[in-house]
C-alpha cells in the first residue's frame, strides 16, 4: 500500500508538490478539470458544492489534454520525488454527449480515446472516472465535522432538473436552448456505460492505462431527475462483468461506499480487493447514509479505517490510497490543515497493520 495525495488543477506547483511530500506522501493523483474558473483563491480550495448552476464553465472549446502537457507535469512531479499515479476525472466538455448520448458521442469518443493513448504515452497508469449525468451534485455544507469544522454533506436531494447544456455539474454549452435534459432510466444509462466501455476498455488496455470508475457521490438512485449508476455497493460488480479486462477498475471510494443504504463497506472492499480490481482509493470517512450524511474528520466517522487497511493487506493491495476530501481546520490554512491532518493519520494507521 502506498501513501499518496491529491491535488486540484489549480494547485498543481512545485510548492503543494512539496507539500504532499512533506506530508508523506510518494504518489500522486492530480485533477485537470478546472472545476473552480481560473485564479481562484487559497480558500476556495476545499471541494466545491455548487448550486442549481453547477460548479462552473467546462472546459469549453478547449483540447484534450496531449502528451506533451501530459510529459510537463509528470516530470516537474517525479523533479520534487513523487510519482504521478493518476488523472482524475475527464473534462465534461470533452465527452457530455457520451454521458448523454447526444449528436456529437462518435466524434468525443474518439477524441476521449486518444486521450486515453496519450495518458498511457506519458507513462501515467490509471485514469479515474465517474460516469455520471448529475455528477457530484445535491450536497450541502456546514459545521458538520469535530469541533465545528467546516465540511460537505447531504441533507435532502436535489430534484431540479439539469437545463440543457449542462452535464457532470458543469455548463459545456452557454447557448443551448431553454428547456431541461431529456428523462431516461436506469437501463439506458447502463446501456450508454456500456458503449463507452466496449469502446475505452480495449484502448486502455493498449495504452497500459486502467479505467477506474468513481461511484455515485451522493450515491441516491436519482439526482436532478437522472438516474445513477453505482449507488449500491453490488453495482460496482455489474460495472466489472459487463466488460471483463485487466484493464476495466474501481477508483474506490470508501466515504460513498459507506453512504449507500445497503452492503457493508468491509464486505465491499474484502470483494473488491481480492479481485484485483481496485485501481486506487478515496480514503475519507463520513456520518450517516444518503440522504442525510456528513463528511467528517478520517478518524471520526462511521467506518473503522484500520479494520479497512486490515483487510486491504489481507488482499495485498498494492495500490495507492488518497484523502479524497477532508474537512476544513479553523486557522490560516484551512485546506491544508484539514489534508494534513489526514495524512499524518493515514502514514500511520498504514505502518500500524
Ligand atoms: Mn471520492
Amino acid at each position: 500500500m502506498k501513501l499518496g495525495f491529491g491535488l486540484y488543477r489549480h494547485m498543481l506547483t512545485v510548492d503543494n508538490y512539496r507539500f504532499a511530500k512533506q506530508c508523506g506522501a510518494t504518489h500522486l493523483v492530480i485533477h485537470l478539470v478546472d472545476y473552480f474558473g481560473h485564479a481562484q483563491k487559497d480558500e476556495d480550495s476545499n471541494q466545491p458544492v455548487g448550486k442549481s448552476e453547477g460548479w462552473g464553465k467546462a472546459g469549453i472549446g478547449t483540447p484534450i489534454w496531449s502528451v506533451e502537457e501530459l510529459i510537463a507535469i509528470k516530470k516537474e512531479i517525479n523533479a520534487q520525488g513523487l510519482v504521478l499515479e493518476a488523472i482524475e476525472n475527464f473534462d465534461p466538455s470533452h465527452w457530455h454527449d457520451i454521458l448523454l448520448d447526444g449528436p456529437k458521442k462518435k466524434a468525443q469518443m474518439e477524441d476521449i480515446k486518444q486521450l486515453i493513448r496519450n495518458v498511457g504515452a506519458a507513462g501515467i497508469p490509471n485514469f479515474g472516472y465517474n460516469f455520471s449525468i448529475a455528477g457530484v451534485a445535491s450536497r450541502s455544507q456546514g459545521a458538520y465535522a469535530r469541533g465545528g469544522a467546516m465540511s460537505v454533506g447531504m441533507e435532502g436531494v436535489d430534484e431540479t432538473p439539469i437545463p440543457n447544456g449542462m452535464a457532470w455539474n458543469m455548463v459545456y454549452d452557454e447557448n443551448a436552448p431553454e428547456g431541461t435534459i431529456a428523462k431516461i432510466s436506469h437501463a439506458e444509462l447502463w446501456s450508454r456505460l456500456q458503449y463507452f466501455l466496449d469502446e475505452i476498455i480495449p484502448v486502455a488496455e493498449e495504452a497500459g492505462v486502467s479505467m477506474a470508475a468513481h461511484p455515485d457521490d451522493p450515491p441516491m438512485p436519482y439526482v436532478r431527475d437522472t438516474p445513477r449508476l453505482v449507488y449500491q455497493p453490488d453495482l460496482y460488480q455489474k460495472l466489472i462483468d459487463m466488460k471483463p479486462s485487466k484493464a476495466n477498475k474501481l477508483e474506490f471510494c470508501l466515504g460513498s461506499l459507506s453512504e449507500m443504504t445497503e452492503g457493508d463497506v468491509y464486505e465491499a472492499t474484502d470483494q473488491y480487493s481480492k479481485q484485483d480490481k481496485i485501481s486506487y482509493i478515496h480514503f475519507r470517512n463520513v456520518v450517516g447514509k444518503v440522504p442525510t450524511y456528513k463528511e467528517v474528520f478520517v478518524d471520526e466517522g462511521d467506518i473503522d479505517m484500520i479494520r479497512i487497511l486490515r483487510i486491504l493487506k489481507k488482499n495485498n493491495y498494492q495500490g495507492v490510497l488518497i484523502p479524497d476530501h477532508t474537512p476544513q481546520m479553523t486557522c490560516d490554512a484551512p485546506w491544508y490543515a484539514g489534508m494534513a491532518y489526514a495524512m499524518g493519520y493515514m502514514k500511520a494507521a498504514m505502518k500500524l497493520v
